[in-house]
Parts: structure tokens; C-alpha cells; sequence
């Protein structure tokens, strides 16, 4: 019976080769409830159905692959193959990318829609190349709001002193910065540090905070929404070159799709996640004093330079 089974297994493998020819490892940093696992799971979705079971797709979620930063790396030694990565810790790696970060930017979707959508998103795109990466298409994390656990903030002169985490990205470190904390670099996901009070605050979109359940470790939050926090389909650019023209244009085609449906269910809960942050007890400034901290962080646009200065003169030019 054994010679049989073992038989039969060295007859199927070549057919299950032939079945799923290319196999797409992609890595996420945040669990299944997350925006970026259901931008994650569509993409799978779609690209399986497409190329009927040519390509598998295998999502690697809750950091099980590693930080935001070495899934980058792994990508670009093509040991990964996708990514659903938030732009600020890409910064280090496609500094362009910066030109999105910028705080206090952009105030409405329609306005990140019509710059990450158009000419200057694309040239962003196009930059990952020289990183060995491909840069497919630009999904939404959110409007980033700063939460802690000692005291309400409702000027940038309450952030002073805070230790606060941050991305691990050069512009996000040097924003937190310039509005007074002492800001942290530090991988996702940070609730046990909150709860040990090892950092005081953080940042993030209200979905994130209220997914991760931060309401249970921070008690005061404030509106700021001080960067839009993009997400972006990141490739190996390895693998990408390797695949016929056929399944280069069928990623591009899903990974677009999969963006405007998570950028949709991103915006139709926005409201959802607010409501449960004040049911959760959660201290809520609906209307920080914004103009004292674009104050504190208007001196960084100065530091800009090269592409990334480009870009950001472009995008307030409009
Ligand atoms: O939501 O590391 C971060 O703060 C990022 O926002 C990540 O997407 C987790």
C-alpha cells in the first residue's frame, strides 16, 4: 500500500507544479482584521481566479515574516515576492515617497485621490525600480491621529516630552520631532509596549487604533490626521521580470482593483470606528488647535531635497 501512495505522490507532483507554476509569497505586518489583509485577500482573489490556478498566492500576515522594513528587504532579494507595505518606513528605500508624507498635506480624499492617482504618484511608482522593486499601485492606511496615555492634547505644546512611537522613517522621526516629543522608532504592532508604558503615545489612522484595540492602553486621542498615511503594493522586481507579459499586466490590473475596493471599505467605516473609540471611553479632541502644530513643522520643508523636494513643490503648486 505504502509503494502505491508514494507512487502515486511522484506521479501528481510534476502535475501540481504544472498546476500553480508561480507562487507569490506576499507579507503584511497586521492581523486579518486589517485594511491591508482585505487588499490583500482580493488581490489573492483575483490573480487566482485570473490566471485559473497558474499563480498561488500565500498571505503571510501578523508580522509573521518580519517588520514593514525587512519585508522590504526580502522583496528586493526577491525571497518575498509581494507586499501591502505603509509608505513611511519605504522612505529609506524610494525617499521620493516623502513627498507624500508631508505632514499636514493633504485634507481631503478627493485631493490624495487626484495626486496618487495622477502624474507625480505614478512617477513615485515608477522610482521603486531603482530599488529592485516594483511599485504597483497606492492604497489607503489613513488619516494619522496621535493617541497617549498621560494627558490631552490639544496644542503641539502638549506633545512635549511625550515619548511617542513612530515608524521606523526618517521624516516621521523628524516631524515628532520638530512638534516636541521624543519619538520612538519602533515595528509594528506596539500594544504591549503601550501597555507597559515603555512609550507614552503613538500614531496611527482611527481603523488601526481601534482594530488593535488601543482604546484598552490610551486614553486620550486627538483629531490631528497630521500625515495621510498611504499603503502601497510593493513587488520584487525579480520576479516580476520573470513572469510573461500576460501575469505582469494581470498584477498591475489586480493589484489597482484590489486598491479601490480597500480604499472604499477603508472610507465607508471611517465613522464606525470613531463612534466605537467613544464608546470604548476613549478622551476625544475632535478639534486639536491644527495650526499650532503646522507651525512646529513648517521649518521641515526646507530639508527637502532632490525628487522628493520636486514632488512636494508639485503637489502644493496645485
Ligand atoms: O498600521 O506601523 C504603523 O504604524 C503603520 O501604520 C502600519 O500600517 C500599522
Amino acid at each position: 500500500m505504502k509503494k502505491l501512495l508514494s507512487f502515486v505522490l511522484v506521479l501528481l507532483s510534476p502535475l501540481a507544479l504544472l498546476a500553480s507554476s508561480y507562487n507569490i509569497e506576499l507579507g503584511i505586518v497586521t492581523t486579518p482584521h486589517s485594511f491591508h489583509y482585505k487588499a490583500a485577500e482580493k488581490f489573492k482573489q483575483l490573480v487566482e481566479e485570473k490566471s485559473n490556478g497558474e499563480i498561488k498566492v500565500t498571505i503571510h500576515h501578523s508580522n509573521s515574516v518580519g517588520s514593514e522594513t525587512s519585508i522590504l528587504q526580502q522583496l528586493q532579494m526577491n525571497a518575498l515576492q509581494m507586499g501591502v507595505i505603509t509608505a513611511g518606513p519605504i522612505d529609506k528605500i524610494v525617499p521620493s515617497i516623502k513627498a507624500i508624507e508631508f505632514p499636514f498635506l493633504f485634507d481631503s480624499f478627493e485631493k490624495v485621490d487626484k495626486i496618487l492617482d495622477g502624474e507625480i504618484g505614478q512617477n513615485i511608482l515608477n522610482d521603486f525600480k531603482a530599488a529592485n522593486l516594483v511599485g504597483y499601485h497606492f492604497l489607503e492606511n489613513g488619516f494619522r491621529n496621535i493617541t497617549n496615555s498621560k494627558r490631552p492634547i490639544h496644542t503641539a505644546d502638549d506633545v512635549k516630552g511625550l515619548k511617542i512611537r513612530v515608524m521606523n522613517s526618517q521624516l516621521q522621526i523628524a516631524i515628532w520631532k520638530a512638534i516636541g516629543a521624543n519619538p520612538t522608532p519602533m515595528p509594528w504592532p506596539i500594544y504591549t509596549q503601550l501597555s507597559q508604558h515603555v512609550i507614552d503615545g503613538q500614531e496611527n489612522p482611527l481603523a488601526v487604533i481601534d482594530q488593535y484595540k488601543l482604546y484598552e492602553v490610551q486614553k486620550y486621542l486627538s483629531l490631528t490626521r497630521h500625515v495621510y498615511s498611504a499603503l502601497v503594493f510593493v513587488g520584487s522586481k525579480a520576479f516580476y521580470d520573470s513572469l510573461p507579459a500576460k501575469y505582469q499586466k494581470l498584477l498591475f490590473e489586480a493589484t489597482k482593483e484590489a486598491s479601490i475596493y480597500e480604499r472604499k471599505l477603508n472610507r465607508d467605516k471611517a465613522k464606525f470606528f470613531l463612534e466605537d473609540l467613544k464608546k470604548h471611553g476613549m478622551i476625544i479632541d475632535e478639534h486639536p488647535d491644527l495650526n499650532s502644530f503646522k507651525e512646529k513643522v513648517k521649518p521641515l520643508k526646507s530639508r527637502f531635497t532632490g525628487v522628493a523636494k520636486k514632488y512636494l513643490d508639485q503637489i502644493l503648486a496645485q
